[in-house]
């Protein structure tokens, strides 16, 4: 693994050097902006406000925002295409949508400051994850509707970097750019950069000789486990970036490499609240689903947005007054329910990253079986190893899952190479029940 360290204090913007009150005083006042601009100027805000019996002037303190309704992909997809704009269309400089899994896509839009805004905070985290003007940056998110891609190439410029637009796919391709143009830094996503290595050991190519220094990962949940794995398997440090259109994109929040201790969220533009199924808020420290508002956003504004992210608030480490949240566990709405007992992807990940003799390659797939349901993990065989080692592994694979998450599962072991490779965001779970 590599050595950077975080940018020297004078380096940082003037927000990532607030003390806390100076912070909560520039979200008060930004916070009373988005409500009364949100209100005025888009007719779900005004309708959902009125019936909740608020007022834009009830908004006195940081915590009046938990007088504030709910905002939920719902009710985005209610106002399909445009109808959450809180500008005249003419001053929406760009749109973007996320697929989601059904229905109708999202679709967001950006002002020119809104656009510069993001431009910054990108810039602020490739920053913190160690990337520095003058270095090149290959960037494998996909362009186009998704955030991604777009999204990180103007942070990249912002900060002073080469941006080399890549976008996701054309593996073989992606690992002849590398090679050939020598950047310092790729930013994909972390299923998406495992795909890469293979791609490498597969030409012929040691990845821990690359010039890659540093990976920017996110756009989809991943383990600890799944961090020390990349960094050893690329000798680079990796970083976790987080983000989600609804609520700008990529750099909502990002890690510090000196201390990659979950994302920390850039709240001088957006306030996060934790909260419990019922929305009830839950104080700092406890487990819950990520809420949040916008605080400076023109286009879009959002209030009290319901992420259905899985995750806790944590004090500020890197950037003291900034917190932070854990690595995100999984959404509310990947959890697979198995007879009664809650499971997280992630948490397999962590199992099956923990036993030397598999490999990383894995799906699982739901089926019912009479009237229970069933779950297989399948797993492809380590390459280089026998047939029944990796069936010895398999064994104890689903043994641990047994013990750690008190599921019965089956493990089947797979040939290398058969199971589907990530271009992007990793589908981990078949439902074959329906
Ligand atoms: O995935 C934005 C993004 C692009 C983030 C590139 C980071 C890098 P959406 O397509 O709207 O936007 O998906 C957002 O992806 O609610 C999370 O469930 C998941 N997600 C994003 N980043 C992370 C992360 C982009 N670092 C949804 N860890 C979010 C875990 C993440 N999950």
């Amino acid at each position: 693994m590599s050595t950077m360290t975080g940018p020297a204090l004078s380096a940082l913007d003037p927000a990532e050097r607030l003390s806390r009150s100076e912070l909560e005083a520039l979200q008060l006042e930004r916070l009373q902006w988005t409500v009364r601009h949100a209100y005025r100027n888009v007719p779900h805000y005004t309708r959902a406000l009125d019936e909740a019996g608020v007022s834009p002037d009830d908004i006195r303190s940081l915590a009046d925002v938990r007088r504030l309704p709910f905002t939920t992909k719902e009710d985005l997809r209610r106002n399909y295409p445009f109808g959450m704009f809180a500008v005249p269309m003419a001053d929406v400089r760009r749109v973007h949508a996320s697929s989601g899994t059904t229905g109708r896509p999202t679709v967001v839009g950006y002002t020119e400051t809104d656009l510069s805004n993001w431009a910054d905070l990108i810039a602020r985290s490739l920053r913190a994850s160690g990337i520095r003007p003058g270095m090149k940056v290959h960037n494998a998110y996909g362009y186009g509707l998704f955030t991604g891609g777009l999204g990180a190439h103007a942070g990249v410029e912002r900060l002073g970097a080469t941006v080399i637009p890549v976008s996701g796919g054309q593996t073989a391709r992606q690992v002849q750019l590398i090679q050939d143009f020598e950047p310092d830094a790729i930013l994909c996503t972390p299923s998406y950069l495992l795909t890469i290595a293979d791609a490498m050991e597969a030409a012929g190519i040691d990845p821990t000789s690359t010039s890659l220094k540093v990976a920017v990962l996110g756009a989809e949940p991943w383990t600890n486990e799944m961090r020390t794995e990349l960094e050893g398997r690329l000798d680079i440090d990796a970083v976790d970036i987080y983000g989600l259109s609804e609520v700008m994109g990529p750099g909502v929040g990002n890690e510090c490499v000196e201390t990659k201790d979950g994302p920390h969220i850039w709240e001088d533009h957006f306030l996060p609240e934790i909260v419990d199924e019922d929305g009830r808020p839950v104080p700092d420290g406890e487990m819950g689903e990520l809420v949040f508002t916008s605080l400076t956003k023109q286009a879009f504004p959002v209030l009290r947005y319901r992420t259905r992210d899985l995750t806790r608030l944590l004090p500020g480490t890197a950037r003291p007054a900034m917190r932070r949240i854990e690595k995100i566990t999984g959404r509310n709405d990947d959890m697979i329910i198995l007879r009664g007992v809650n499971i997280f992807p992630t948490q397999i990940e962590e199992i099956v990253l923990g036993i030397e003799q598999l490999t990383p390659h894995f799906v699982i797939e739901l089926t019912r079986e009479g009237r229970l349901d069933a779950m297989t993990v399948r797993i492809e065989r380590h390459p280089a190893l026998e047939r029944d080692v990796c069936e010895a592994a398999a064994a104890v694979l689903a043994q641990r899952i047994k013990t750690h998450i008190g599921s019965s599962v089956a493990v089947q072991v797979e040939e290398p190479g058969v199971l589907p490779r990530s271009e992007g965001k990793y589908k981990r779970v078949y439902d074959l029940r329906k």
